[in-house]
């Protein structure tokens, strides 16, 4: 069952054999030491007393069982989508990754161990992000590379031609998962030029994508920024595959519980962008006190707190980074315990929502697209 993933127990310290040997008192033995012995003893221990502290043993000795991030359960790294592939539970988003800058993310990426690379057409870099999986030694088997559907190329007949495009500058001949970027159609001509009947029924669209599937250059579709009413639009229609995702912004600012819960019930795998929040909300998501709290209760970083809730809520998560630290650093997703989980909940529900991403009126939208 697609998000049935059960929360393991946190496993806490057990008291390994020996563990707290060193501080074990011994029978006091009666022998003189000279000077310089006693000198040597204060040395050592001087020297060995960070280690000590540090270590498992003395502050289970002292304080009993204390968590640190490698006592924390891992959460699940991949989902099962409708076709049986497994997709990989946090990706590197390159969304925003310059050029000059997506190449190299990409590649610490693979090395610190990310399968996932979140990628679409408008985001200008797929030739950079196709460099880059080229020269690592990843085989493409391994890899799960998605790419998007522009705006703009929504008619049947230009799907698969800009298709082909992404996956020429990715350096491959399949996508594993090809998203409509936004619900919205453009037509061919003209800046933004709304196309009203693909947009109010995008089937014709989806269609093409199933065909594409079978023809093996997709191995899964779905769809992005869309909510429940157009998803229901467009599942109204009778389709051959139904969308594998919804990929949306979700964050600590627009958690979206209607979405999630709207979706975990009709079988559809949310995607999170943005999950630390837009550009100008991460350092306040990384300072909510909530997160900060749990984070030193368990000995890992908030932005590991914000990107562990969201996999543990059921969601693909999709970090953007270029830099190799962060980058690291947000592969690693841990267990939260239930009660830290649910405080996260509900901080997230206390505020009103704050979606940043909404092209609307930018793209001059006789309406709102998210209404
Ligand atoms: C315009 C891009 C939004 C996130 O994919």
């Amino acid at each position: 069952m697609l998000f049935s993933q059960g929360y393991q127990q946190l496993p806490t310290f057990d008291k390994g054999a020996g563990e707290h040997d060193s501080f074990q008192r011994k029978e006091p033995r009666k022998r003189r030491f000279s000077l310089l012995g006693i000198a040597v003893i204060v040395i050592i221990m001087c020297a060995s007393l960070p280690r000590i502290i540090r270590s498992r043993g003395f502050w289970a000795a002292c304080h009993g069982p204390q968590r640190n991030s490698s006592t924390l359960a891992k959460l699940p790294s991949h989902y099962t989508l409708p076709s049986g592939d497994k997709i990989p539970s946090v990706a590197l988003g390159v969304w925003q990754a310059g050029k000059g800058e997506v190449g190299s993310a990409v590649t610490t990426a693979l090395k610190a161990g990310y399968r996932h690379i979140d990628g679409a057409w408008i985001y200008r870099n797929e030739e950079e992000v196709g460099q880059a999986l080229k020269a690592s030694s990843v085989p493409r088997e391994e890899l799960w590379l998605t790419s998007k559907l522009w705006n703009t190329f929504h008619a049947p007949e230009d799907i698969e031609p800009a298709l082909d495009q992404s996956l020429s500058m990715l350096g491959t001949d399949y996508l594993d998962l090809y998203l409509i970027h936004w619900p919205i159609a453009f037509k061919k001509e003209g800046a933004n030029v709304l196309d009203e009947d693909l947009t109010a029924d995008p089937y014709p669209t989806w269609q093409k994508l199933e065909e594409l599937v079978d023809k093996g250059k997709i191995r899964n579709i779905g769809i992005s920024n869309f909510n429940i009413r157009r998803i229901q639009n467009l599942t109204a229609n009778k389709l051959k595959y139904q969308p594998a995702v919804n990929q949306v912004e979700l964050n600590f600012w627009n958690p979206q519980p209607e979405l999630l819960k709207w979706s975990k019930e009709n079988g559809l795998l949310l995607e999170a962008y943005s999950p630390l929040g837009s550009n100008t909300q991460v350092g306040k998501s990384l300072a909510v006190p909530e997160v900060k709290d749990i984070a030193s209760k368990l000995g890992i970083t908030p932005a590991q707190v914000i990107i562990s809730w969201s996999v543990q809520r059921g969601t693909i998560v999709l970090p953007k980074s270029v830099t190799a630290s962060r980058i690291v650093e947000n592969l690693d997703v841990f267990e939260i315990p239930q009660e830290d989980f649910e405080k996260l909940e509900e901080a997230a529900a206390l505020h009103p929502p704050q979606r940043v991403v909404n092209p609307s009126n930018g793209w001059k939208l006789p309406f709102d697209v998210f209404e």
